[in-house]
């Protein structure tokens, strides 16, 4: 399989591709040398399954064309410098002892230093080589794209590779899953695991514990295109992704304790169906019976589960969710177990293609959508409206894709039709006042590769 063998090393004249010849230069003009190899780790665009990684169940993303690509020279010294071609990030520099993850100011480096964190961790070693690496990247930042997990990647493998270690695509991606929650969100797994095992020309069913990835064939009869709202939300600046998190800890437990179960050692939807040996159905109707619709206060949680307040914050809460007052169970585990049935119906149309399968796709994503937004609450206006501009413009299904609150919309086109859509969604969407200034808001995308190394031919 090749999810247990290495990322791929290619060999690569720089000079066919614009962007490395810059990146080069660039490093060249930076550092006085030349870059020793090139790392590129791509972002992905989920097409069905939001919210529910951290929640154990399976997700069905692809990677995408846009990635994060840096340019690499291991240097004797302790020093870790880093430059990236876009000026709005600034250079940092810290020694090969002192490595410090600020989580209250989630500046970027701090997320090179997860990914480079993870690979430290994986092979408990105290000093990783210096290293100077210019950063470039091309996943919008903050817009449900994964650009955080694409560096984060990109840095795992950058360590890995400067201090001559090995490890599969699989422990790669476990790795920097497990580091990139030093910036402080308590994310899932999708985005580090398509990161590393996404391959061009198929989606991906991600499933986990363990981890693995499957193939699944989209319907030659579409194409999906992704448009950004332009409304960025950054996970670690806010509570909102976390809250969610928290929330779906919080129904499983209280859905354990009802059930008689060992409630504090289970903590993901997930696991509290497993141990009940009931149906994704059958877990809805627990949802209807157990939970009432009105938000759940700290102390109404605290009595159900018999701990006080404190015990709740210590042993619970995440430390961005400590002072949330009011949690909404009910909406929540509805949201993620309905949504857990959708990847697996979406997953089932895909791999027996029935003649309507596009229809259905469709149907799935829209489903998924209105879901995200009415049960998860993790939409925003500017994402619905887009939503309903692109289902106007003759998208079969549209929905948003990633965190939310903002960023980006996945949209299911007829294939032949995409050009006519993205013209109308940009007349709709994009025509007026500060967006008709900005690029590359709107693309058909398809299933790119993963992470991979790439070393200078020896020719150029
Ligand atoms: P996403 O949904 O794209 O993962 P996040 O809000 O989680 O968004 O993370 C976005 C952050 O990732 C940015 O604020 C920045 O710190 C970092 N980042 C994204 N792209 C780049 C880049 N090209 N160079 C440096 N840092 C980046
Ligand atoms: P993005 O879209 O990159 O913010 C986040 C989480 C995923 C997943 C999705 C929602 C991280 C690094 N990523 O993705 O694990 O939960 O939200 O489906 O936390």
């Amino acid at each position: 399989m090749t999810s247990l063998t290495p990322p791929p090393t290619l060999s690569v004249r720089v000079t066919d591709s614009a962007r490395l010849l810059k990146l080069k230069q660039m490093f060249l003009s930076k550092f006085g040398s030349d870059p020793k190899f090139y790392v590129r780790a791509p972002g992905r665009v989920n097409l069905i399954g939001e919210h529910i990684d951290y929640c154990g169940y399976a997700v069905l993303p692809m990677a995408i064309e846009q990635d994060i690509l840096a340019a690499v020279e291991p240097v004797k010294n302790d020093v870790i410098c880093l430059a990236n071609t876009n000026p709005q990030y600034l250079d940092f520099t810290t020694s090969t002892n002192s490595i410090q993850i600020d989580k209250t100011k989630p500046l970027w480096h701090n997320y090179f230093l997860c990914g480079l964190k993870g690979i430290q961790d994986h092979f408990n070693f105290n000093k990783p080589t210096g290293m100077n690496c210019l950063v470039d990247g091309t996943v919008p930042p903050s817009s449900g794209l994964s650009s955080s997990s694409a560096l984060v990647c990109c840095a795992g493998l950058i360590t890995l590779t400067s201090n001559g270690m090995a490890l599969s695509k699989v422990e790669l991606a476990e790795a920097c899953a497990k580091s990139e929650r030093y910036i402080g969100t308590e994310g899932g797994g999708m985005d580090q695991s398509i990161s590393f095992l996404g391959e061009e020309g198929t989606a991906k069913l991600i499933e986990f514990s363990p981890l693995r990835a499957s193939d699944v064939k989209l319907p030659p009869g579409a194409v999906f295109v992704i448009a950004n709202s332009c409304v960025e939300m950054n996970k670690a600046a806010t509570s909102h992704f976390n809250i969610r998190v928290m929330e779906c800890r919080l129904a499983t437990k209280l859905i354990a304790k009802r059930r008689g179960l060992d409630w504090k050692s289970l903590s993901k939807l997930g696991d509290v169906q497993g141990k009940l040996g009931l149906s994704l159905q059958e877990m809805q109707a627990v949802v209807e019976e157990i939970f009432h619709r009105e938000p759940y206060s700290v102390e109404e949680i605290c009595g159900a589960l018999g701990i006080t307040i404190d015990e709740l914050r210590a042993t619970i809460l995440s430390q961005n969710t400590q002072d949330v007052s009011f949690f909404k169970l009910y909406q929540r585990a509805k949201h993620v177990y309905s949504e857990a049935q959708r990847v697996l119906d979406f997953k089932e149309v895909c791999d027996e293609a029935p003649a309507d399968a596009v229809q259905r796709l469709g149907a799935l994503m829209s489903q998924s959508h209105e879901s995200c937004k009415n049960m998860y609450e993790c939409s925003c206006p500017e994402v619905d409206q887009l939503v309903n501009t692109c289902l106007q413009s003759g998208a079969i299904g549209s929905r948003l894709t990633g965190a939310g609150w903002g960023g980006c919309t996945v949209s299911m086109v007829p294939a032949g039709h995409q050009d006519a859509f993205i013209a109308k969604v940009q007349d709709a969407y994009y025509k007026d006042g500060s967006l008709a200034l900005l690029k590359n808001n709107i693309f058909a995308t398809k299933p790119a590769s993963g992470a991979l190394v790439l070393l200078e031919a020896a020719n150029n």
